[in-house]
């Protein structure tokens, strides 16, 4: 409480106030805090992940200078600034930043129907074309290689050689599949080498949560900008896939919940393009399919390596999460690859 008074005593916020902790997020601590005027977002960095969170701030301003140029009337939120002008603030080793809290708007943590893909399609769609005036490259990189699925297949083939004896025994079913479904790391290989693959501004985490919606389940905007960076669309769609396709999400452990909806893949294609169709080569467009293997294998390799190294970078609740959350997103990648024909039409 005591850190919490000296921390938006920067903000010239004084008591009295009140913090909840929100937000559902594997890497941050979120809270929702309200003041007798108004309400507030405050989060802490996971300085382990995001090692310099200089250049989160740093791309904030950069975005929020070029939309303040170019599209004003854009709905963004970014840090505010505290007495000194500051959008990151230390306090005792750890990074804080205080947003305002949208008013009427809310986050849900499952799509229940396809409208809501379809808007939160629209909304991270809109977010990428809203800078496609910008020089990319003057974006800092977060989290280097963040979505380079050739680097997460090297540090899962390290984790196999290096990891956790016991566990790299335990789950041998698991890695015999990704080392099976390997063929989706040598296809990002010809994108990363293909001249009509472009780099834009990229979110790189378009789960639901991350879009606002108002009481009428209309798109506001997108949250969570730490992870925009220069990268691929398939990085953005194809999390898009992994997270709305099916109703069950990363957590779920009775993956017989795990059902693809078609019709959440019809809208999630609809709302991005009604806002990138004039961005995307053919080249891309013919790649919709492919971001969602792309996304969904990258991310059963993140978890199940994070698994064999004894859950260091995703924590875990209990002994095997990280197991079964691979496990999940496995079956979530083999429902998707059996309905290739019918998505891909
Ligand atoms: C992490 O913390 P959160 O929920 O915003 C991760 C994403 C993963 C996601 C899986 C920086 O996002 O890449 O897709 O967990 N973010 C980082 O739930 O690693
Ligand atoms: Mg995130």
């Amino acid at each position: 409480m005591e850190k919490l008074a000296s921390l938006l005593h920067a903000y010239n916020i004084e008591p009295p106030f009140y913090a909840e902790p929100i937000g559902s997020g594997l890497i941050h601590k979120t809270w929702k805090v309200r003041t007798a005027a108004t309400e507030y977002v405050l989060q802490q960095i996971n300085h382990n992940v995001f090692t310099k969170p200089g250049d989160i701030e740093y791309n904030n301003n950069l975005l929020e200078g070029y939309l303040k140029q170019y599209h004003d009337n854009y709905l963004i939120v970014f840090p505010l600034a505290d007495m000194k002008g500051k959008k990151l603030v230390r306090i005792e080793g750890f990074f804080y930043r205080l947003f305002p809290f949208v008013k009427d708007s809310h986050t849900i943590q499952c799509v229940e129907t396809a409208d809501q893909a379809y808007e939160a399609a629209s909304q991270f769609g809109r977010f990428t074309s809203m800078f496609s005036g910008m020089q990319v490259k003057k974006l800092r990189i977060t989290i280097p290689g963040f979505h380079d699925l050739r680097l997460r297949y090297r540090q899962f083939l390290t984790a196999l050689k290096k990891g956790n004896a016991k566990r790299i025994t335990f789950a041998k079913e698991p890695i015999q599949k990704l080392l099976r479904y390997s063929f989706i790391e040598e296809e990002y290989r010809f994108i990363q080498s293909h001249p009509d693959f472009k780099v834009r501004v990229t979110h790189h985490d378009t789960k639901i949560s991350n879009v606002l919606f108002n009481d009428y389940n209309e798109g506001i905007c997108v949250i969570d900008l730490d992870t925009v960076m220069p990268g691929y669309f398939i990085s953005d769609l194809g999390d898009m896939m992994r997270t709305y396709l099916s109703a069950a999400n990363e957590d779920e452990t009775d993956f017989e919940k795990i059902i693809i909806r078609k019709e959440m893949y019809k809208a999630i294609k609809n709302g991005y393009l009604n806002e990138m169709k004039d961005e995307l080569t053919k080249t891309e467009t013919d790649s919709f399919y492919y971001s969602g293997k792309f996304i969904i294998y990258m991310q059963a390799i993140r978890f199940l390596t994070d698994y064999l190294n004894n859950d260091t970078y995703y924590g875990a609740q209990y002994e095997n999460q990280n197991y079964d959350r691979a496990g999940n997103q496995i079956v979530l990648l083999e429902q998707y690859l059996n309905m290739e024909k019918i998505l891909s039409r």
